[in-house]
């Protein structure tokens, strides 16, 4: 579990990112429950990635994926970050190296969240 913490920490500028691009919204106002409804309740905004798992953490539910460029709302370059993974996502048939496709949204913080995984066929 060290590596992986370590690994986490090393990738945290880019959640860091984020956190500060949504978050002064999120601040701004309502509270943060109704904020996270509101956001749950609208279509949400979803983008397309793929990538290769670098470490999963069961314990905090979060994967850090190196991925490749992510068109549309959600855009990215190609990086290697750590996202925290939805509530209904398998992480157990998961390891690292693994090449995989995977849905991503953004929450009311502002925050990257895995929605779907799809490990690739080999
Ligand atoms: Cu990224």
């Amino acid at each position: 579990m060290k590596t992986t913490r370590y690994a986490f920490a090393r990738v945290a500028a880019c959640a860091a990112i984020s956190i500060g691009i949504g978050g002064a919204s999120a601040s701004a106002g309502a509270p943060r429950d109704t904020v996270a409804q509101a956001t749950e309740n609208a279509e949400k905004t979803t983008g397309q990635g793929e990538g290769v798992v670098r470490a999963v953490d069961a314990d905090d539910r979060r994967l850090m994926i190196t991925h490749g460029p992510i068109a549309g709302p959600l855009e990215m370059s190609p990086m290697t970050m750590a996202f925290r993974v939805a509530p209904g996502v398998d992480l157990s048939s998961l390891s690292k190296g693994m090449k995989i496709k995977f849905t991503i949204s953004r929450d009311a913080k502002g925050l990257y969240v895995i929605e779907d995984v799809r490990p690739e066929k080999p």
